[in-house]
């Protein structure tokens, strides 16, 4: 490849922006069991000093997604200083998630639910979040609803679309014109017969009625099997639409897996689509600035239930900059010339070549000229953080779910 291309790739390695979730370093489970592990944070700061972590080894995970109520606790309420705690920190807090989804009241639905009361006490959150990221300086407002049914003919299904509508509206237009609000589908769970935002299609028209705030955000775990999910990456790219990702892998269902561990091809083929369709241009500030380019933020939304969570969270950063990587190195041009061509195999095999490539000597150069750690994963086993977190996170009560 020509030096000239080496340092386009490097350059656009070095701006991309990965935002690491609070909640993956807290404790998390299935519905079976959450299984406890020594040294888990025990308050949003901590959360904080553990993402620190990832983006001193990684150099480019400073952004840390919160999820409310799970980090509103207590003295770190207050989101202004909380804020300025990840400055110092040399992080910043990134999207807001909403949670309408943990209380008795939400049985039936949130913002769906038949019962204007619920609705408004679902909707008052929303709003409350929209003051948190006034305070934190977050763009971002991820929407993601638990609601559904389980049997049919229990509620009515356009009705739900009408309330959803309705609550959708209100709060976007609470946003502030640097704002926006991402909002996320999902096939099933923890509704079994239908969902009120299945699929990205439902996304996709909320959003356009809604207005250039609202866009879709595209977590990898919530398609059916096989689904094509780098046809809707580029579909939505395409039309503007595509506000954010939540990554992680998925074997069954909403596994949660690290990102990039079940299937790395596909992670290369959706990070192909998002370069393909400008989602990787620009510095990291003109991406994070609303109205600038795709603007597409690349979050991770993953738990880590039985591994160590500080390094599957480095060992995901450095998936996803794999399969970024390898997308840079797809020759367009050529891929063109075959594809004009009619040639199958040729357009094959120029992907399949990208893909095929070893990245990791590139990401350590990158990350080396960033200041970070040619080999994050070995850097932090070798820092004593592990230990640590374990000797001196003793007493409190650890987070996670609910906490
Ligand atoms: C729902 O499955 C989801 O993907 C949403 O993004 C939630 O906010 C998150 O998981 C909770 O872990
Ligand atoms: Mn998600
Ligand atoms: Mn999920």
């Amino acid at each position: 490849m020509p030096e000239q291309d080496v340092a386009a790739v490097k350059t656009a390695l070095k701006s991309q922006r990965i935002e690491t979730p609070s909640w993956a370093y807290g404790n998390s489970g299935t519905r079976f069991k959450v299984f406890a592990q020594a040294g888990v944070p025990r308050t949003v700061r901590e959360k904080l000093d553990d993402a620190a972590r990832v983006q001193r080894h990684t150099g480019v995970a400073p952004v840390v997604a919160l999820h409310i109520p799970w980090d509103r606790a207590g003295a770190d309420d207050d989101f202004t200083a909380l804020a300025s705690y990840a400055a110092d920190k040399g992080l910043r807090l990134g999207a807001v998630n909403a949670n309408v989804f943990q209380e008795d009241a939400y049985k039936l639905g949130s913002v769906a639910h038949p019962d204007p009361a619920v609705r408004r006490k679902a909707l008052d959150h929303l709003m409350e979040c929209v003051d948190i990221m006034d305070a934190t300086g977050s763009r971002d407002l991820k929407l993601w609803f638990a609601d559904g049914t389980n049997y049919p003919g229990q509620d009515d299904i356009r009705a739900r679309q009408d309330r959803l509508a309705e609550a959708l509206s209100a709060v976007y237009e609470r946003l502030s014109e640097k704002q926006r609000l991402v909002l996320e589908y999902k096939l099933f769970e923890p509704a079994f017969y239908s969902t009120d935002v299945p699929d990205w299609g439902t996304s996709y028209a909320h959003c356009l009625k809604l207005g250039p705030k609202a866009r879709v955000c595209v977590d990898t775990g919530h398609h059916a099997p096989g689904t094509n999910i780098e046809f809707i990456v580029a579909f939505l790219l395409r039309e503007g639409k595509l506000g954010a990702f939540d990554f992680n892998s998925r074997f069954y269902a909403d596994d949660d897996l690290m990102a990039g561990a079940a299937d790395p091809f596909q992670l290369f083929r959706i990070m192909y689509e998002v370069r393909a369709g400008g989602g990787l241009e620009g510095t990291a500030e003109e991406r994070a600035a609303e109205g600038e380019g795709p603007g597409v933020a690349f979050m991770l939304d993953q738990c880590h239930n039985i591994e160590p969570k500080v390094p599957a969270i480095i060992r995901s950063v450095m998936n996803v900059q794999e399969a970024t990587a390898k997308a840079l190195l797809v020759d367009r041009e050529a891929l063109a010339a075959a594809q004009r061509a009619g040639d199958v195999l040729t357009a094959n095999g120029v992907l399949m070549d990208a893909f095929n490539t070893d990245v990791r000597p590139l990401l350590a150069d990158v990350r080396e000229e960033l200041g970070a750690d040619r080999d994050p994963m070995a850097a932090y086993a070798a820092s004593g953080w592990a230990e640590a977190i374990v000797r001196e996170r003793v007493g409190g009560e650890q987070a996670g779910w609910g906490a």
